[in-house]
């Protein structure tokens, strides 16, 4: 009997090692360690017997053909990662499928459809302004304004890509055919305590949360930390902590509503000055759009409101936004099956992170697979999902494109 989760282990553990220097996983897109990761996945996906491309988004795709004529099921996740993140999120959904897809070829499991298992090239979004280009270029919605996007070094994306000999303007020509996609499975670690919580290793997930961001700026006085009187002054530093502290209160009193400043810089920022100026992000989450949408607005209510009683100018921006996607009932009740037939209760819960699921859902019904996450913790080097979790994952995948087999195509 093969131990797909010690088989797991030992996948996650090589591909975690390919990363940029220091604590935990730092693998940008499109750069050494990608092509690294891409590389040792393709000779992975070969062994399996899966024809290897790279697309023009990064995407590397491997297909398992189908007899002629039949749709394709995708699954996959991302490979990237955040600045010395964990060493499950993104490839752990790119590893286990590709092991559930060496599970059915023991098994003698013949496919009635394709199945193309993804490794999308940016879902964090940690280089460039913008991420999702690989799904989103599957989906045909991909915007091509985002390739003069810049990193931190002024490099354009459109630049990247070229470097990693990719050819950008192929990327409208990436486009799936809607009524030959049977859907989109993606499994990832929860990178939250639920599942923990209710001592169950896997999960499957409902609706993947609505997100907005808006940029604030808050234009204070400077002036001697010492000599300038308390009263009157325009600390810019203290309107932005009023309104990170409103912010928390609404989130806090609000059901089914997250909202975080992650981001906040200072201007002149030293230790004998007053604040002139306080750039931060305001980032606001939801499984319900009409929650999220208020919110939004609550915030740039709050930001007036601040502005008038302390009597200096605050801008605020939405950047960016994307609706809550839910997943497909009928692959929902499916996937339920196979995690009940993998051994589990097979819980449904709503998504508080974004996925690349999210961008898919634009080309076909999606469904995500959660494997239980220690702690809940995530975006950490400490993240860490156990090797007899992610072998239920790899049953529950097996049977649920076994299962998925047993009824027609799309
Ligand atoms: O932000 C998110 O939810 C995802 O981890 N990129
Ligand atoms: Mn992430
Ligand atoms: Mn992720």
């Amino acid at each position: 009997m093969t131990d797909w989760g010690t088989l797991a282990e030992q996948r996650l553990r090589d591909l975690s090692a390919i990363s940029e220097p220091g604590p935990g996983v730092t693998r940008r897109p499109f750069t050494a360690e990608h092509r690294a990761a891409i590389d040792y996945l393709s000779d992975w996906m070969r062994q399996v017997g899966l024809t290897v491309t790279l697309d023009d988004a990064g995407t590397l795709v491997g297909r398992l053909d189908g007899p002629d004529g039949t749709g394709t099921l995708y699954t996959g996740s991302h490979q990237d990662s955040v600045r010395e993140g964990g060493a499950y999120d993104g490839i752990m959904g790119v590893a286990l499928p590709i092991l559930a897809l060496e599970k059915l070829r023991e098994d003698g499991v013949h496919l009635p459809f394709a199945v193309e298992v993804l490794a999308f090239a940016d879902e964090e979004g940690i280089r460039f302004p913008t991420a999702l280009i690989g799904p989103r270029a599957l989906a045909g919605t991909f915007d091509a304004r985002v390739l003069d996007l810049k990193d931190n070094t002024g490099v354009t994306l459109r630049t990247a890509l070229e470097r990693f000999g990719l050819q950008p303007d192929n990327i409208p020509t990436l486009a799936r055919a809607p009524e030959t996609a049977i859907g989109f499975l993606e499994t990832h670690i929860e990178q939250g305590p639920v599942l923990e919580a209710e001592n169950e290793a896997l999960g499957v997930v409902s609706t993947i949360c609505g997100i907005e961001r808006h940029q604030v700026t808050v234009y204070g006085r400077t002036g001697h930390a010492g000599t300038l009187p308390m009263q009157g002054r325009k600390d810019a530093l203290v309107a932005a902590a009023t309104l990170v502290t409103a912010l928390n209160r609404l989130a806090s009193e609000t059901v089914d509503l997250r909202a975080t400043v992650g981001e906040l810089h200072v201007e002149p920022n030293v230790v004998n000055a007053v604040p002139r100026e306080v750039r931060l992000t305001a980032e606001i989450r939801s499984p319900d759009d009409t929650v999220r949408e208020s919110a939004g607005h609550a915030l740039h209510r709050i930001v007036s409101k601040v502005a008038e009683t302390l009597g200096l100018p605050i801008d605020v921006t939405r950047t960016y936004f994307q609706i809550a996607e839910p997943c497909d009932p009928e692959m929902i009740k499916t996937l339920c099956d196979s995690v009940r037939e993998a051994g589990g209760r097979g819980p449904v819960l709503p998504s508080g992170a974004t996925h690349d699921a999210s961008a898919m859902a634009a080309l076909c019904p999606i469904a995500m697979l959660f494997v239980r996450c220690r702690e809940g913790v995530s975006h950490d080097p400490s993240e860490h999902a156990s090797a007899a979790d992610m072998g239920q994952a790899v049953e529950a995948i097996a049977d649920f494109l076994a299962r998925r087999s047993a009824r027609a195509g799309p």
